[in-house]
């Protein structure tokens, strides 16, 4: 009896250090985020398309009347988009130079939505164990048929208005191609990276980086139909590096 007294006295004792010591708690935190370290340079820049942009095509939806109903003036093909010299839909992002670093994902999902029988947004970043929700805006059926390389493929429906499906990345891999079989010109592309230093320009061309480390590094643009352009950028803490990407056809 005595002898278990004191066992028992010995596992609270021990227990209570491994699960109840904060500042051991907390030093395990901080060791993580300063892993992480958000830093306090940051690249910003534009990308320019050089030439005349082809047209973009009109996209006919008249196989399924509920797309169809959701456009007044047709949808547009957006594999191209230029806007006066600015081109829009590129993935910008730091490809080398974290190497070391951990970044823990964001909780907070990545949303793409089905509306109007396009995905939007059309091109995405997402960290690698974020979770991705997938959303059906529409009142028709989509399926998300996602086949990664290096990722878990999944094929799943969606039939109803309203309807949410949660998945993630195990893994960094460019070019995620996203497609719905039942509308064959909605397509997506998801990037998944390791660390958060990623963006998609704008209508204007425009991308920022932001709460980069110090340090050098190679910038990638990618864009689906024109390839990737790489630069090396160096940063210092709390500077802001204008960098600029050209592409043409
Ligand atoms: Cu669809």
């Amino acid at each position: 009896m005595r002898h278990f007294t004191v066992r028992l006295f010995a596992a609270v004792v021990f227990l209570s250090l491994v699960t109840c010591h904060p500042s051991r708690a907390m030093a395990a935190g901080t060791a993580v985020e300063a892993k992480g370290a958000a830093g306090t340079a940051a690249i910003s820049g534009k990308v320019t398309f050089s030439g005349s942009a082809p047209a973009r095509e009109k996209i006919k939806m008249a196989a399924d009347p509920v797309c169809l109903a959701q456009h007044k003036e047709a949808a547009l093909s957006e594999d191209l988009v230029a806007n006066n010299g600015a081109l829009q839909n590129v993935f910008v992002y730091v490809k080398d130079g974290l190497a070391g670093k951990t970044f823990p994902p964001p909780t907070t999902p990545v949303v793409i939505d089905q509306q109007g029988c396009q995905y939007h947004p059309h091109v995405f970043g997402i960290q690698v164990g974020q979770p991705l929700e997938i959303l059906n805006s529409d009142a028709t059926l989509h399926n998300i048929n996602v086949q990664p390389k290096e990722n878990k493929r999944f094929n799943i429906a969606q039939p109803m208005k309203g309807m949410k499906t949660r998945k993630s990345f195990d893994k960094p891999e460019m070019a995620v191609p996203f497609k719905c079989n039942v509308h064959p010109w909605m397509g997506a592309y998801g990037h998944v990276l390791d660390h958060p230093f990623f963006g998609v320009t704008a209508e204007d061309g425009s991308f920022t980086l932001k709460n980069l480390p110090a340090g050098t590094y190679t910038v990638e643009a990618w864009h689906e139909k024109l390839g990737a352009q790489t630069q090396s950028v160096t940063v210092a803490d709390g500077e802001t590096k204008q960098v600029s990407f050209s592409f043409k056809k």
